[in-house]
């Protein structure tokens, strides 16, 4: 893992240009330095282009490798979907045909993409795509969900846990029963973070960090917003790799769960809702009061580790600047 600040690369750089001045065998090592750095890549974001047409829905993607923060002044040199983790949410209709394109971006390593919420051969459709090329598959999405998708490649393990995940919502054609109650909704994907790019780390290593949407801060320095009495939804999904979530919501309860997102799956009453690996939810619940409400997994090394989300409840619904209740 990279702790990077800019003032430390400054110090850095004027160190080595100093002694290269000095030494000869230091400007050697300068200059491996230097192809070391121009071998790190670190592709900028590119938004996904997303078009319809009827029910055809064309989405192009990119895989990419992209320095990602994962705790404030860690940065993580992922492999991604568009250069974010998670990468972009994707919303399609029940009786949608996806026409998807991958263009790989990375210029050494093939990346695919598996969408969880599609019927599909994967050895057709979840195909890798070689370095600077592209692929476009087409598959109906005839379930409703909040499904996972990630890059298949072989070793899968190593393709999710370097940050290619994220989720896509499949609206049921009818809606949700309770679509009129909700005032406002966010996605929350869980997932983990190991020793970069340390395949044996994945393997049978603790996560280092546990995290919701991709880092550990931004949730609880912008906290997720409601108002006193408001009906909130969240789409939530754990793509792990390796952990389970016991998704809860500290000061509330469930009223309604809908395991995989399915408006069939209805459960009432939930405290905590389990997701396993790759498994999905949405969850509604009333907030009757002022305050913080803290979203955890119950299983506290794991929101020690990062995975905590805070919902500010308000009169008026408004950030009101304060800082965020620890938990
Ligand atoms: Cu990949």
């Amino acid at each position: 893992m990279l702790k990077l600040s800019r003032y430390a690369i400054t110090l850095a750089a004027v160190s080595i240009l100093f002694l290269a001045s000095c030494e000869g065998n230091v400007t050697e090592q300068v200059q491996t330095e230097k192809v070391n750095s121009e071998q790190r890549i670190n592709q900028p974001p590119v938004q996904p282009i997303i078009t319809r047409e009827g029910q055809a829905v064309h989405i192009e993607m990119t895989a990419q490798v992209t320095d990602v923060e994962i705790s404030k002044g860690v940065f993580y040199n992922a492999w991604t979907f568009n250069g974010t983790v998670p990468g972009p949410i994707l919303r399609v209709k029940e009786g949608d045909t996806i026409h998807f394109t991958l263009r790989n971006m990375d210029p050494e390593v093939p990346h695919s993409m598996d969408f969880h919420a599609v019927h599909a051969a994967p050895s057709k459709k979840f195909i890798d795509i070689m370095p600077g090329e592209q692929g476009t598959f087409s598959y109906p999405a005839n379930t409703p969900g909040v499904f996972m998708y990630h890059c298949g490649t072989k070793p899968v393990l190593a393709h999710i846990a370097n940050g290619m995940y994220g989720v896509i919502i499949v609206e049921p054609k009818d809606g949700y029963p309770s679509d009129k109650e909700i005032d406002r909704e966010y996605t929350i994907v869980q997932s983990e973070w190991y020793k970069e790019k340390d395949f044996e780390d994945f393997m049978n290593g603790e996560p280092e960090y546990v995290v919701f949407n991709g880092n550990d801060f931004t949730l609880s320095e912008q906290p997720l917003l409601a108002k006193v009495g408001d009906t909130v939804r969240l789409y939530v999904n754990n793509v792990g790799p390796n952990e389970v979530s016991s998704f809860h919501i500290v000061g509330t309860i469930m009223d309604r769960v809908y395991i995989d997102g399915n408006p069939r799956n209805v459960l009432y009453g939930m405290q905590t809702v389990l997701l396993p690996a790759s498994g999905g939810a949405i969850v509604e619940f009333t907030v009757t009061e002022e305050g913080d409400y803290p979203i955890v997994t119950h299983q506290f090394d794991h929101a020690s580790k990062g995975a905590v989300a805070i919902l500010r409840v308000t009169a008026d619904g408004l950030d009101n600047g304060e800082a965020a209740m620890g938990h």
